[in-house]
């Protein structure tokens, strides 16, 4: 780094890739005003050791949205008469904003005001939101789309661990381990830097398993490729239980000294036979035994899920399933081996940890759980009793617009393109009293919303943010925004301050962050030892990171890459001895369980779980599987990335992918367009022929608006844990358009 770049990350996936930005020649040399893009360019961070300085095209391409052509400059206001969006000052937005939220607050009561957030939003502004929606409106009624994402790997997560944290070790243990089961993950596409680790774990001598019902870029690098019907892998991993247990690779040393509730999750696996399971599945019998070779035959292994086995309305006991075999083999809790989650956001791990999900307060606390309400209460310097309880689910939050919910306040989703059943979400945010979204770009919700504050993003602002890892990163402003947008954290502050809230709401991030780390004291995710220039200097911290006596800001000592513990501190009874008078900070945690699970006891929980067909399965009228996910090129609702020439050129529109063999049935050839029908609506796109997927089911991504909107189809049956809809399975009818 020179000293004119600005080290600070990639606005878009949880891998939260290092880079630097740096102004390029010409820039600030005055005359005409430069459009932002223009004057910065991404220069590789090859010492940042997730990505070791390797970006996706996404993160390339990140500073194209930096421009004032490609985003919102002021704030737009409705125009009663003309039904049309208009420029307007920010007094006067804000004004308007707080105003109706305050009506209807006082014709209906709180809890008819809603606010829906982001995984991609900072941890301050998470927190802040949360904070804002409980303290100043006083609502329930918040929840974010992270519910969309790995909501049931987190609810496995802690029924099993007893915390949920995506990955329990660094990235960096990947090659060193055995074997790795991927379960309906293609990093090869939603994560390019990362595909690296399985690539050394192969250079390694480490086998890849892939499991997905297509032949992805990733299973195409994988040693087996499984590729069940969509909706069956709860019964796969009952199955390769079912094998470990026939086939003696039970740790039972393991499993008596560290776990519990064995013997129930034992037997609920020997119900699913192999050719049963073959049956369910559709995995041939001989692949799976194969699987359950190559994942013992290792001397550590671990297991790793992504949207694939969790957008399911089973998502909670699937992952469950898939923690059972790491538990029952001894493969958790352990150095190089265990289960992860893959997540998805900016910062779908940290945006899961401070309060704007329906059920939690900061800390990954439990709003329902009165020890926890009061330690955040009395940072906040409230009454516990005027903290509201849980609210609804993203998707139930949704349904109910226009309901009781008669305003909503919406920041860092776009849920028009990107909510299950989409269309009738769309219908939903239509019949609301008030709507008011403050947004980068004008998404495809913001052009419905009443009130759009256009708002700072990434490169322009500091903020922290936690990668899939739990590593708390820090992402510094490396330019100017453009003049006429604010700041989300601004933009709460200005409303707290219209609806009267007199105890202050700090716009400033790192204030935001210290009073952040004060909430999470304690709690499951604390924060409290962690401060913008440890991440700094450190390249990122792991939490749980409490504050310890003494100075905490400065240096840490080195770190023992086996225990992360640093060195002297388990062994010497007394730190103090090594680093003068006061102890040194806590290091972070980089991997977790090694002594203990975070449950009461100490001990890991087997899921008694048994498999359960999805919510819809094919039928006459409804005969093919559709699943939905990701292509490289674009990002989510591609609210940012359909902004960007080159990612367009890479990936211009939706496609419904489909066997040669189902094509033929229906008559269709490579690029004829296909409606796609199920219960909820009907898409179009043209048909993309591939040998990789199922002849039974149909794959489309779901980054469109419009006529191709894969969302107009999906199924918002929900998880009963998690609250997850089931993304990746529904019936549809495929037809020639
Ligand atoms: N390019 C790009 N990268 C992204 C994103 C993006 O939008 N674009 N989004 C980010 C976010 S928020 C997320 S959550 C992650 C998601 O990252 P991933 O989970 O890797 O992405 P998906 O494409 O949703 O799903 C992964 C795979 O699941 C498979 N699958 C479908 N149904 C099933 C099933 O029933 N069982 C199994 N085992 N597999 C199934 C699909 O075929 C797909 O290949 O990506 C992040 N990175
Ligand atoms: N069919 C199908 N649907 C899916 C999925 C699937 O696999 N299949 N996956 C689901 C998953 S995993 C996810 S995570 C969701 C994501 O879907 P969305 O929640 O729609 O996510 P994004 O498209 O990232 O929308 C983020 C919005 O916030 C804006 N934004 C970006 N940064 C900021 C900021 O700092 N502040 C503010 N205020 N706004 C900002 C962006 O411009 C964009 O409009 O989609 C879900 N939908
Ligand atoms: S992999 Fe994710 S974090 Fe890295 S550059 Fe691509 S989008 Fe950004
Ligand atoms: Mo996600």
């Amino acid at each position: 780094m020179n000293a004119t770049t600005t080290d600070t990350h990639c606005p878009y996936c949880a891998l939260q890739c290092g880079m630097a930005l740096r102004p390029t020649v010409g820039a600030g040399s005055g005359g005409a005003p430069t459009p932002v893009a223009e004057v910065v360019e991404v220069v590789e961070r090859p010492a940042f050791p997730v990505n070791r300085g390797a970006l996706c095209g996404k993160g390339r391409t990140a500073p194209d949205v930096l421009s004032p052509s490609a985003r919102l400059t002021t704030p737009l206001l409705r125009d009663p008469a003309t039904g049309r969006l208009e420029p307007a000052g920010w007094e006067e937005a804000l004004d308007r904003v707080a105003a109706r939220l305050a009506g209807t607050r006082a014709a209906h009561g709180p809890d008819a005001v809603g606010v829906f957030g982001g995984g991609g939003l900072t941890n301050e502004k998470a927190y802040a939101l949360g904070k804002f929606a409980r303290l100043v409106l006083g609502t329930s009624q918040i929840d974010y789309n992270g519910r969309f994402c790995m909501s049931s790997a987190a609810a496995a997560g802690t029924k099993a661990f007893g915390l949920d944290r995506g990955l329990p070790f660094p990235l960096a243990d990947i090659p060193r381990t055995g074997c790795v089961v991927l379960v309906g993950s293609n990093p090869a596409e939603t994560m390019p830097p990362a595909l690296r680790y399985f690539t050394e774990l192969r250079e390694n001598g480490g086998k890849l398993i892939v499991v997905d019902p297509r032949r992805t870029r990733t299973a195409e690098q994988a040693d087996l490729h499984l590729a069940p019907r969509p909706g069956t892998d709860l019964a796969l991993a009952l199955g390769m239980l079912h094998l470990v247990v026939a086939e003696g690779h039970v740790d039972q040393d393991f499993v008596d000294a560290r776990t519990s509730g064995w013997a129930e999750a034992r037997s609920a696996a020997m119900a699913h036979w192999p050719e049963l399971v073959e049956r369910v599945t559709g995995v041939p019998v001989p692949e799976l035994r194969e699987a359950v070779r190559l994942f013992c035959g290792a001397e550590h292994s671990m297991v790793l899920t992504a949207r694939g086995p969790e957008q399911q309305s089973k998502g909670t006991d699937t992952v469950g399933a898939w923690i059972n075999l790491c538990l029952a083999t001894g493969r958790a809790g352990r150095p190089l081996s265990g289960y992860g989650c893959l997540t998805g956001q900016g910062n779908g791990q940290g945006g899961r940890e401070h309060g704007q999900k329906a059920d939690q307060l900061p800390g990954y606390r439990k709003l329902d759980d009165p020890a926890a309400r009061a330690h955040v209460a009395g940072v906040w310097g409230v009454d516990p009793d005027t903290l509201p309880g849980p609210g609804r689910s993203a998707y139930e939050l949704l349904d109910a617009l226009g309901g009781d919910v008669r305003s909503l306040l919406l920041m860092g989703s776009n849920p028009v393109v990107s909510a299950p059943r989409a269309t009738h979400v769309e219908g939903r945010l239509r019949s609301l009293d008030f709507l008011a979204v403050c947004d980068v770009v004008l998404s495809e919700t913001a052009r419905l919303a009443d009130v759009v504050l256009p708002v700072t993003q990434w490169a322009e602002e500091t903020g922290t943010t936690t990668n899939l890892e739990g590593r708390v990163l820090l992402r510094r402003k490396a330019v100017d925004p453009p003049r006429g947008v604010r700041s989300d954290l601004a933009v709460l502050h200005g409303l707290a301050e219209r609806l009267g809230w007199e105890k202050g709401f700090p716009a400033d991030p790192e204030e935001v962050f210290d009073e952040l780390r004060r909430a999470s004291a304690g709690g499951v995710a604390d924060y409290s030892g962690i401060t913008y220039r440890r991440i700094a200097e450190e390249d990122g911290v792991f939490w749980p990171c409490p504050e310890l006596d003494g100075d905490q800001v400065g240096g840490a000592p080195e770190v023992d890459g086996e225990s992360g513990v640093p060195e002297g501190w388990a062994a010497d009874e007394d730190p103090a001895n090594d680093y003068g008078a006061s102890p040194p900070p806590h290091p972070g945690t980089p991997r977790l369980f090694l002594d203990r699970f975070a449950t009461p006891d100490g001990r890991a929980r087997f899921a008694p779980v048994t498999h359960r067909p999805a919510a819809e399965e094919p039928d006459d009228e409804y005969p093919v599987y559709l699943t939905t996910g990701r292509v490289l090129s674009q990002y989510q609702s591609g609210a940012q990335t359909r902004r960007v020439a080159e990612l367009n050129a890479a990936a211009p529109g939706p496609f419904v992918e489909l066997h040669p063999r189902l094509a033929e049935r229906l008559g269709a050839a490579d690029g004829d367009r296909l409606a796609v029908v199920s219960r909820r609506g009907r898409a179009v796109a043209p048909a993309r022929l591939s040998t990789g997927i199922r002849a039974d089911t149909v794959f489309m991504p779901f980054h469109w608006p419009g006529e191709g909107n894969a969302n107009a189809l999906t199924n918002p049956a929900l998880d009963p844990t998690s609250r997850m809809p089931e993304f990746k399975v529904c019936a549809v009818r495929v037809e020639l358009a």
